[in-house]
């Protein structure tokens, strides 16, 4: 393979002899590949997509097929008709899956006097998309071949002291038939345009597609998103666009550490970046970036009325899982009668009894079997909520019906000042609205914490009369004189 291209980089900058002593590479003397054109022809078959008509965000679950050519260059920009070698290809948001053509082979397509033409297969592109071509100096023959390839012929082929993959570094894989690096031209192509994924595109029915990418979400019109909840460690977003709050899957968290600075119920996102994750099955934008704008006194709240979590919807997984990280009520749900500080005996938990840590480490041991088998008692009760889980996340059972049939959703109302769930056990509460969280971990996977006082209706101390809609509840807009406008 060729190591041209590195030392016609590096040696008319700085002198070829003094760049390449320390690489362990041949000095070259020829003119030769400096970077590739790299153009998209084809996407499935169609003209690529332009800007104003971009394809859908690829889930993963289908591929898009690119046709494509690739020609060498060299540095004055006419064809490099001496490179032979494969260039390495990939996509950038995404996944090349294959590369299929006469001369492909892994991820990986032969030049031949300087030139190829094939398809790839892509998923997970979103956004702008580009194809690179990249000139790894990376030789595949395959394993199998009855010839030991050079990078794991046990021998140093190249003269540099270094042996084989992966400790010679011109050993891309042990599959490599060449020792030398390559001279890591590269070439790229000009975008292809996919939309940004939507708030429901990052979600995924089943958990987001695309973990751990540093995602962009679509924010512009037909898109409308929306604040719904600003929590001491994030946010909630939900797109309520028409057709999106009709599929679901249109809210989510974006985890920010801390409360986001400047921001409030009902503010318009109109940029919104972060990291996609799943944490214990609940999808999060973590560090998040944003823009803001403001409705003032006045303007119309787009935060969509709470959906209501009656029994079927309750219990319902992928009717839960659509509105997770959503605006949600329950209304008449009771809060268990056995929420209390002693210790439950013989597993019966009973008013003021619901603690299931006997040894009192502060923690349910479920490897021990008395423990694990008062908390399973308390889980299945309906009236009755841990007081050790209560103590650590503060989370307590609410309740509609009675027995196993009874709907059963986790609480949190510590948003909620003055309000104290062990002062209102047995009680049946007329409404109760929040956000839904989920986590995989444990029987009730399903958390909904109130936003603010206003989100509880009660009797007593830190209760609310009735209901407000969500053009009230938790809002607090701006007025024109307002200069709190600032989002860092
Ligand atoms: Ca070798
Ligand atoms: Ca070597
Ligand atoms: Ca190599
Ligand atoms: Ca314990």
């Amino acid at each position: 393979m060729s190591v041209r291209a590195s030392s016609l980089r590096f040696g008319l900058v700085i002198g070829a002899g003094v760049a390449l002593a320390g690489c362990g590479v041949e000095p070259a003397t020829e003119f030769g590949v400096s970077t590739f054109e790299v153009v998209v022809t084809k996407v499935n078959g169609a003209p690529p997509p332009t800007a104003d008509k971009p394809l859908g965000a690829n889930h993963g679950d289908t591929k898009d097929t690119w046709d494509f050519t690739v020609s060498a260059k060299t540095a004055t920009g006419e064809l490099d008709k001496e490179f032979n070698g494969y260039v390495r290809l990939s996509v950038n948001p995404g996944a090349v899956e294959a590369v299929r053509g006469v001369a492909a082979r892994g991820r990986n397509v032969l030049l031949r006097d300087g030139k190829a033409a094939g398809s790839v297969d892509v998923l997970l592109v979103y956004g702008p998309v580009r194809l690179w071509a990249e000139d790894l100096g990376y030789l595949p023959v395959g394993l199998t071949s009855t010839k030991k390839p050079s990078c794991s012929n046990g021998a140093d082929d190249n003269g540099d002291r270094l042996i084989d993959f992966p400790a010679d570094p011109g050993c891309y894989a042990a599959d490599d038939d060449n020792e030398d690096g390559g001279s890591y031209a590269a070439g790229v192509s000009a975008p292809i345009h996919y939309a940004l994924p939507r708030i429901s595109d990052v979600r995924g029915p089943s958990g987001t597609p695309y973990p751990y990418d540093a995602i962009e979400v679509k924010a512009d019109p037909p898109q409308e998103l929306v604040v719904t909840r600003v929590a001491s460690d994030g946010f909630y977003v939900t797109d309520v666009a028409a057709a999106e709050a009709s599929h679901g899957f249109n809210s989510i968290f974006a985890f920010n550490f801390s409360m986001p600075a400047g921001m409030r119920v009902c503010d318009r996102v109109t940029y919104l970046a972060g990291t996609a994750n799943v944490f214990f099955g609940f999808t999060e934008l973590s560090f998040p970036s944003f823009q803001l704008s403001f409705p003032h006194v006045g303007d119309k709240c787009l935060v969509p009325e709470p959906v209501l979590l009656d029994k079927k919807v309750l219990g319902d997984p992928r009717a839960m899982k659509a509105i997770e990280s959503s605006l949600a009520r329950v209304e008449g749900y009771r809060i268990g009668k056995f929420l209390g500080p002693d210790v439950a005996k013989g597993n019966k938990p009973g008013v003021g009894r619901s603690n299931c840590d006997f040894n009192g480490n502060g923690q349910i041991d479920y490897e021990t079997d008395l423990e694990g088998s008062c908390s399973d008692v308390c889980t299945k009760d309906p009236d009755c909520s841990e007081w050790t889980a209560y103590l650590a996340r503060n989370t307590f059972k609410m309740a509609l019906g009675e027995g196993p049939n009874a709907a059963m959703i986790l609480a949190n109302a510590t948003s909620v000042s003055g309000f104290d769930p062990v002062g209102h056990v047995g009680e049946a509460i007329p409404s109760m609205t929040g956000t839904l969280r989920f986590f995989s971990g444990g029987k009730l996977n399903w958390t909904l914490e109130a936003r603010c006082s206003d989100d509880m209706v009660c009797k007593g101390a830190g209760c609310q009369a009735k209901a407000l809609s969500s053009q009230q509840a938790c809002v607090r807009l701006r007025s024109i004189e307002d200069n709190d406008q600032g989002t860092n």
